[in-house]
């Protein structure tokens, strides 16, 4: 299709008028619907293209399975990727709009919680830029992630209606739809040959309908698919109920369907165990084989003992893991092999990504409601424990206790199946997402299966898209990169290596440059800060940032902590080479994480008193950005200068926002931990602020672990204490800071947040030392962006294509 600005304009009125049926001067959330189907027409015969050149018999794909894809928006990332941005701009100049208004008006696509959806996300756009053959299977869920709202320093949940106009960006392809069943009960019976066989009967079934939205390359003419079922209902009436009359009755099915793919749940870090979300995770791990197979024969292929060498599904996490008892039965009783060779293709094609070690976080559903929804996938997973078990039991003779603990079925009061274990013991690879918590995942949590099959294991460093995250999201150090090194960066991260030599201070004209676009990206942010939170913040002030999910883990108690010492010290006028300094929180806490809740309630009640008093002024400002989401960091991100990377060390397995933050030439405050240690070899420690106990160390700690020691030998910490103690940011709520006080002083303290406290705070005066000195600052800051090369998602993805995918 023609790309120039005259053909866009012209095909962007015609969508307006005669598709909308929109006058110019309409509501402008039809400008972005018109422009959004005129840039979908010229995706559409690359991705019609990728597809059947995808599709041919032999050809090896990959299947990304993930029960979350935090996507964001499309529309500028499709602007990017075409290399439309010119001629996008003219057709909008025409009626008056600019690209940044408009592309303001989609609503964020935000199918996913945290870390785990949001990579989801990059990998896509990754292997669309590699022109590797990934599908992404996923969930079309009509509600996403809930929008965030703050009440009186509260967080209040409000459904993300996302799809309500209408999604210009899927395309529906029913002819594509799968049965999926539930519930019923098996038979066992002998076929023909005399072998036995099994039939799962009396099943209720619901039908999965594939959504696809489009994933497109950088500027290199591939489109790939990202497919998310929704489900529905087999027949809309039960018409026996309906001709009895009991016509709500029959509807009830149908909602009863449709309510699979409803809503996202918003735990992210916690296990809740409800029967919703195991159907949720059989539903698209079924829906998915079935229609990884149904593709596969497409592509001429026949040759069933030839699957696990043309495909590899990999599991995000344990919450599609149930895809191994799935493509068990489907070739056991639909496809009639016989276990061994069903085995030997399921456990040659299945491949597991683990995201955390947080013993809180893994999956364990209860035998019992296994056995109700999902009997006949219940007996395959004893059968591979069985024969697993006796694996284990030749290898280790007579070391019980060994067997018990490796067994997928945890016994005890409630028996439990662990899917970590179905999934290692279904895999050919097992990963963790980075350096340290790969090592970690082999000492610790999955040592005995590491000592049975230690090949399987191997660590693949996460990454972000360079695309979203730095090109489309800071257009203006873009610019300046383009302008010293060309463009070639954008598909080849490695190159910004050669922005180093302008770090040195030498260079005072290019580190002005530097420095005035951190500048106007800071006034972008403290625009929507102020719109947003009622907060003025001083661009010329430090903008020390920590937004990501709320959770003790990750300690942003620590940081609002420091906040009350710095607000300690402007009252007792220790003032001396003060930095004034603007501190953002952003993050949402799952609904039924009240810990987490009061420590939001907490960061707004401490801003609230900072903000409103007279004699802090520009010297400290504080603010909570309500429902922080994909589309607020590409704001946050090019506007920071300090990056708060404080889990405690073991906990974060790796941390993406770090990558962003640094890729943007935020400098970074971080323990020991994650990818934070891959960062810091990077970037080098004298660029970096490193601070607080390593992983061996916070273990060794921990059953001496005696806050109080800290707060009795440290005045500073004991002031901070004594502050939050004395309720002066809670006077009109009495109490409701206790129970984080308890937390905090509490021994069990799981996160050991009063014992980095002191290095942390001696990190944060060398963080003033070095923003005092402005070529200091920006040469850090040049230094941080010039070494984030290796945190480029197409790094990690080509990783995982030579070492587990083997892809052409
Ligand atoms: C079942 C409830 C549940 C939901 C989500 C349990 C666990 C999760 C995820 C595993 C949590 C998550 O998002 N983990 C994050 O994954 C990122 C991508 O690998 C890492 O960068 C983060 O460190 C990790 O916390």
């Amino acid at each position: 299709m023609p790309d120039s600005g005259e053909a866009l304009t012209a095909d962007f009125q015609r969508y307006q008028f005669y598709h909308l049926g929109r006058f110019h001067g309409c509501p402008r959330v039809y400008t972005y619907q018109a422009l959004a189907w005129t840039l979908r027409d010229r995706l559409m015969s690359d991705w019609m293209n990728t597809y059947a050149v995808r599709d041919q018999p032999g050809k090896r794909r990959a299947y990304y399975l993930s029960l979350e894809f935090l996507i964001g928006r499309a529309l500028s990332n499709h602007v990017l990727n075409l290399g439309l941005d010119t001629a996008a701009r003219e057709a909008l100049q025409s009626f008056g709009q600019t690209l940044e208004d408009v592309a303001e008006e989609e609503t964020d696509a935000g199918l996913g919680n945290g870390g785990l959806g949001r990579l989801a996300a990059c990998f896509m756009d990754s292997c669309a830029t590699l022109d590797l053959p990934v599908m992404g299977y996923g969930i079309h869920y009509e509600y996403g992630m809930f929008r965030q709202n703050i009440e009186n320093g509260y967080q209040v949940e409000e459904p993300d209606h996302w799809l309500r106009d209408g999604n210009p960006w899927e395309v529906e392809r029913s002819e594509f739809t799968c049965r999926v069943s539930f519930g019923g009960h098996t038979e066992h019976f002998h076929d023909k040959e005399g072998i036995p066989r099994a039939r799962w009967a009396n099943t209720r079934d619901v039908l999965a309908i594939p959504y696809d939205m489009p994933v497109s390359g950088y500027r290199n003419h591939v489109v790939n698919t990202l497919r998310l079922w929704k489900s529905a209902a087999t027949d809309v009436f039960d018409l026996n109920e309906f001709n009895a009359g009991s016509y709500s009755e029959a509807v009830q099915a149908k909602n009863h369907a449709e309510h699979i793919s409803m809503v996202l749940y918003p735990n992210d870090s916690s296990e809740s165990g409800k029967e919703l979300r195991l159907r949720q995770q059989y539903f698209l791990a079924s829906a998915s084989l079935q229609d990884a197979l149904r593709q596969w024969r497409a592509a001429g292929n026949s040759d069933l003992m030839k699957f696990a060498e043309h495909n590899v599904f990999q599991m995000n996490d344990t919450h599609p893991t149930i895809a191994v008892a799935e493509l068990m039965r489907l070739l056991l009783d639909n496809e009639r092999l016989q276990w061994d060779a069903a085995w030997a293709i399921t456990s040659q094609c299945m491949a597991y990504t683990n995201h955390t070690l947080l013993p809180e976080a893994l999956e364990r559903w209860p035998v019992a409601l296994f056995e109700r929804l999902l009997p006949r996938p219940l007996e395959i997973i004893y059968e591979i424990n069985g024969r697993f078990l006796h694996k284990v039991a030749m290898k280790w003779p007579g070391d019980i206790e060994r067997r018990q603990r490796m067994s997928i079925i945890e016994e005890g009061e409630v028996r439990q199946l662990r899917m970590a274990w179905l999934a290692i013991v279904g895999s050919f690879s097992v990963n963790g997402v980075a350096a340290l918590h790969s090592r970690l995942l082999k000492e610790g949590l999955f040592r005995d299966f590491f000592e049975l099959w230690p090949y399987k294991f191997n660590n693949k460093t996460n990454g972000v898209t360079p695309r979203r995250w730095v090109a489309h999201a800071n257009p203006g150090m873009s610019a300046l990169i383009n302008r010293e090194i060309g463009e070639e960066w954008v598909a080849d991260l490695s190159q910004l290596a050669r922005l180093k030599p302008l770090a040195a201070a030498d260079h005072s004209s290019f580190h002005a440059e530097w420095r005035a676009v951190k500048r106007a990206n800071k006034e972008r942010l403290a625009k929507l800060i102020k719109t947003e939170c009622r907060v003025e913040f001083n661009p010329d002030a430090l903008f020390d940032v920590q937004v990501k999910r709320i959770h003790e883990y990750k300690r942003q108690l620590l940081n609002v902590l420091h906040v009350i010492h710095l607000y300690n010290r402007i009252n007792h006028d220790q003032l001396e080479n003060w930095v004034d300094r603007c501190v953002l929180f952003g993050g949402k806490a799952a609904p039924g994480y009240a810990m987490a809740k009061r420590i939001i309630k907490l960061i707004n009640n401490v801003a609230e008193v900072i903000n409103g008093d007279y004699d802090v002024g520009d010297r400290l400002k504080m603010a909570f950005l309500p429902n922080y989401r994909v589309s607020s960091m590409e704001i946050i991100a090019p506007a920071t200068d300090l990056s708060e990377q404080i889990s405690t060390a073991g906990k974060e397995a790796s941390g993406t926002g770090n990558m962003k933050f640094m890729m943007n030439g935020a400098v970074t405050i971080g323990t020991y931990d994650g990818a934070n240690i891959e960062i810091l070899d990077a970037v080098g420690e004298d660029n970096f602020f490193l601070f607080g106990l390593h992983a061996e160390e916070v273990e060794a700690l921990r059953p001496h672990y005696q806050p109080q020691h800290y707060v009795d030998s440290d005045p500073e910490l004991r002031g901070v204490i004594d502050l939050l103690a004395s309720g002066h940011f809670n006077l009109s709520e009495p109490g409701i800071f206790d129970v984080i006080l308890d937390t905090l002083l509490s021994p069990n303290d799981p996160w050991m947040v009063l014992a980095d406290f002191r290095s942390y705070v001696d990190a944060q005066q060398q963080v003033e030392q070095a923003w005092r000195d402005k070529a200091c600052w920006t040469s850090k800051s040049i230094l941080n962006t010039a070494s984030s090369g290796f945190f480029s998602t197409d790094r990690t993805i080509q990783k995982y294509n030579a070492d587990i995918w083997k892809l052409t």
